[in-house]
């Protein structure tokens, strides 16, 4: 059978890996595990919005009733749970500080989700303008919400914040949007802003590395009497390890749709009244392109009247692979249009989450960035900005700066007070024909590779059946270098430090014998031999000539001039593509080499492009995937935002 049906269990298994839960080690913010059940009361209820609909709420109050608290709330589609008097989360709250001190902290069923009624909708749009009280959204559930809480929680302060990663994260940044008066303080941490640039999505590729997760959010609710404990979701289970050659296997993106069709879906599901298109694979399959589907449901073009009584602290890790465009284009939008707001950014060398990890050793894969990271970050940056907005604790200012950001090759934070810093200047290199990156342009050369449909250019050494990708964002990429479809160019070896700051701009020439394409940059901090490898690398991984990737994009060429709007290369014809990569903060040290890698598969990280021109990748046909011959003139240039 094609699916294991899973229960909530594993499902919730699924969605602490999700979130990053992983086994904690005995540190300062190590607790009981009922200490909850010994501080905290736990009711639930279901509040009314402004159309009727009853969102599951669920709120933990400090058993000490001696003074006034703020309200912490997490609004999810993960669930609110555990449901049930007695039940009790084993931490609740931003970090375990904020447990501890004592807050008041809820749980939302977000609108169609789990206990909450309604129709759920991924990325719900906003609705601008509101007229009508069956408008809804997430910020009007979201104030309604705040409302009622503020209106009849016992021994609130009056003081609202929201926090949340991820899709969390997502719903926190929605609540700044015509934000209820007693919103004080919000923190979307690796916030996703837009489906076309997060997750599912980079630069129109499609992310076949996030099949599993492809029906956590398209499965919808059994009708609403269906006890929450019968299973719900079903994962497609592809019955091996071997992603790689599964999905080669497979062939084209529409020999999957078997994945996703009802009658293979044998959960007792009833598909909801006036509901006809609810998977997700099919919006994935049928909105190829950045259409009104995606473009309506970005939040990042709605943050442009953040109301000034909310602070906000954005929290994104630098090698997160499931969130990075989101949390960054939050922060530089919220300052761009909101100029009197707090509006600040921690950005640190974490993974998808790792910020919120009780551990004690922060590394992202196989790579090693130091002690007590995270564990710093919730402690000094996290509970000081809500106890400063919430509580009126600390200085006038909180104390925390514009941009807390840790740089990941000298392995250390600074506090900067713009984000990109003041007096980063833009460094353009050059590919040269020699494999060089070089300051001075050459004479435009080609350089031929042969791109083989058959033989995709792996994205990591080591690709298992994954929920969502993670652990290649650090991923030694020697493997790929060796390749002869991977184009390598690099510095010598560098004499002093060089950090980068701020976003890179890949700039190609480019052609190809066929009439499509995708091109993957990758920007690599390549370790000198002799280096030292610390105790902290696995055994079997030396630090020696280590290829650590620091940033990696991909666009899918029939974007290059429009996402909404794709094209085909014309054969053999020198074409310009530009890749913007995400924002970096990584020092390559001397005696390192800066190298780039180009490239165009990245398998099954992303779906194979067929390297012809067809008008939808998701119905393709076998025959229409064709190994090609692409070229990259070395008048392509890098261009980075160095600080001096
Ligand atoms: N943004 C993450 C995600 C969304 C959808 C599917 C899989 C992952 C997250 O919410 O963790």
């Amino acid at each position: 059978m094609k699916y294991r049906i899973l229960s909530l269990l594993v499902v919730m298994g699924l969605i602490n890996a999700l979130v990053g839960c992983k086994k904690t080690v005995k540190t300062e913010a190590a607790v009981k595990e009922n200490y909850v059940e010994l501080h905290y009361t736990k009711q639930e209820v279901d509040i009314e919005m402004r159309d009727g609909a009853k969102l599951h709420t669920t709120i933990y109050t400090p058993k000490d009733t001696s003074k006034e608290y703020p309200i912490l709330m997490q609004r999810t589609p993960y669930s609110s749970r555990p449901y049930g008097e007695g039940n009790f989360r084993k931490q609740i709250g931003p970090n375990v500080h904020l447990m501890k001190e004592g807050n008041i902290i809820v749980y939302q069923d977000v609108r169609g989700r789990w206990l909450s009624e309604g129709h759920y909708e991924n990325m719900r749009a906003y609705i601008p303008n509101k007229t009508s009280n069956d408008q809804v959204d997430e910020s009007s559930d979201t104030y309604d919400t705040i409302e009622w809480l503020v209106n009849n929680v016992e021994n609130n302060n009056g003081k609202v914040g929201v926090w949340g990663i991820s899709y969390p994260g997502f719903y926190a940044t929605y609540a700044t949007v015509d934000a209820h008066p007693a919103l004080k303080a919000a923190s979307p941490q690796a916030c996703i802003g837009d489906f076309f640039f997060d997750d599912f999505h980079h630069n129109g590729a499609y992310l076949l590395s996030y099949f599993r997760a492809t029906s956590l959010f398209g499965t919808p609710r059994p009708n609403n009497d269906q006890p929450i404990d019968t299973a719900w979701y079903v994962l497609p289970d592809i019955q091996t390890e071997d992603q790689y050659q599964f999905f080669l296997d497979n062939g084209p993106l529409k020999n999957l749709n078997s994945f996703f069709e009802y009658e293979t879906v044998d959960t007792p599901k009833l598909r909801p009244e006036g509901v006809t298109d609810d998977f997700f694979w099919n919006e994935l399959k049928d909105h190829p392109n950045y259409d009104e589907l995606w473009q309506s449901r970005g939040i990042i073009q709605h943050l442009k009247n953040v109301k000034s009584h909310v602070a906000t602290m954005i929290v994104g890790g630098w090698f997160d692979a499931e969130d990075l465009y989101g949390p960054l284009e939050t922060y530089k939008n919220i300052e761009k249009h909101n100029k009197g707001n707090y509006n600040t950014m921690v950005f640190g060398p974490w993974d998808h989450g790792g910020w919120a990890r009780n551990v004690t050793r922060n590394a992202v894969g196989n790579y090693y960035f130091g002690d007590s990271i995270s564990l710093f970050y919730q402690k000094n940056i996290e509970a000081k900005f809500f106890n400063h907005f919430l509580k009126g604790e600390g200085d006038k200012n909180s104390g925390l700066p514009e941009a807390y950001v840790f740089d990941s090759g000298k392995k250390e934070w600074s506090t900067l007070d713009a984000w990109p810093p003041k007096g980063v200047v833009k460094q353009t290199m050059f590919l040269s024909d020699n494999q060089e990156l070089t300051l001075e342009p050459e004479k435009a050369v080609p350089l031929k590779f042969i791109s083989d449909v058959n033989k995709p250019v792996p994205y990591s050494e080591d690709i298992k059946s994954v929920f969502t990708p993670r652990k290649y964002m650090t991923d030694d990429q020697r493997f790929a270098a060796r390749r002869s479809d991977v184009l390598v160019f690099e510095t010598e070896v560098l004499e002093e430090d060089l950090t980068l700051a701020g976003d890179i701009m890949a700039k190609l020439k480019v052609a190809t014998t066929g009439t499509a394409a995708d091109w993957i940059v990758k920007i690599i901090d390549v370790h000198p031999s002799n280096v030292e490898t610390n105790e902290e690398m696995q055994d079997h991984l030396k630090l020696a000539n280590y290829h650590l990737m620091v940033r990696s994009e991909v666009l899918r060429g029939r974007f290059r001039n429009s996402f909404s709007h794709p094209e085909p290369f014309v054969p053999n014809q020198k074409t310009a593509v530009d890749i913007k990569l995400q924002d970096v903060f990584h020092t390559i040290k001397k005696g390192h080499k800066l190298q780039v890698q180009v490239q165009s598969t990245w398998f099954p990280l992303i779906d194979l492009n067929p390297q012809t021109y067809v008008d939808n990748i998701f119905n393709a046909d076998e025959s229409d995937f064709k190994t090609q011959i692409h070229t990259v003139f070395t008048d392509s240039q890098i261009e980075f935002s160095i600080l001096r």
